[in-house]
């Protein structure tokens, strides 16, 4: 008899040499283990620089970048042409997951935003939000429980027919079917970790972020295809 003495999950995306191949299903991965000076490496975001003194420190896998809530992020760049900065463009939808812990949680506080036709995540009410927004649709998904101290998997998934759902550590804690008519948010569909298109003083995270990956489909989907992979593994660590 076999007795799982310990287990553990594990979210991975495959790697970019496969991911290079052009395809429906391209990600975006954001390691956060190396910089040179102050641009991202080892990512296929070409331009992605760190702004203020952001630091690295050990995050959930190699590095992380820890952002003081005091100017620091992290700018990836114009995506305001593909479907990461204009839910338009999404063929199959768009599925966002990183690492956060968070250091302080503010009113305010944007973990990452790709622009007003684009998603973001943000605390705002004692809530972590995440919201995706298509034209003049906008579907808002949130959860409560976040806290100082702690790592937490993030992810979202977005597409017109499914809405946005929110999932943490791998289980579902939200999901929005219906979206609300707004008014377009203003603000150009640049990729930021740490803050918001808008660069406010309130919206500077202060928070450690790790292993950021963006991919052109919906979680189901990337699912089904093997592209990402998610669940609950087995140790060595075995009794008999
Ligand atoms: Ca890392």
């Amino acid at each position: 008899m076999t007795t799982l003495l310990s287990a553990r999950w594990y979210s991975i995306v495959i790697s970019c040499i496969y991911i290079y191949v052009p395809g429906p299903f391209y990600c975006y991965e954001m390691p956060m283990d190396t910089f040179s000076a102050d641009q991202l490496m080892n990512t296929n975001v070409k331009n992605a620089f760190r702004h203020g003194n952001p630091t690295m420190v050990t995050g959930k896998i190699g590095g992380a970048l820890q952002m003081d809530g005091r100017g620091d992020y992290l700018d990836g760049g114009d995506f305001s042409r593909t479907c990461l900065g204009d839910l338009d463009l999404c063929t199959y939808g768009l599925t966002v997951s990183l690492w956060v812990k968070f250091t302080a949680l503010q009113q305010g506080d944007h973990i990452l935003d790709t622009g007003g036709s684009g998603v973001r995540i943000y605390y705002d009410a004692g809530q972590l939000v995440a919201e995706a927004q298509q034209e003049r649709k906008s579907w808002r998904a949130t959860w409560r429980g976040a806290q100082t101290g702690k790592w937490y998997y993030i992810e979202l998934s977005w597409k017109p027919s499914d809405g946005l759902r929110m999932f943490v550590d791998l289980v579902q804690v939200d999901h929005a079917v219906t979206y609300r008519t707004i008014q377009p948010r203003q603000g150009a569909g640049k990729l930021y970790l740490g803050t918001s298109n808008y660069n406010r003083a309130r919206d500077y995270a202060s928070a450690v972020v790790d292993e950021v990956e963006m991919c052109y489909g919906d979680r189901a989907r990337l699912l089904q295809f093997d592209f990402i992979q998610r669940g609950a593994y087995e140790t060595s660590d075995r009794a008999t």
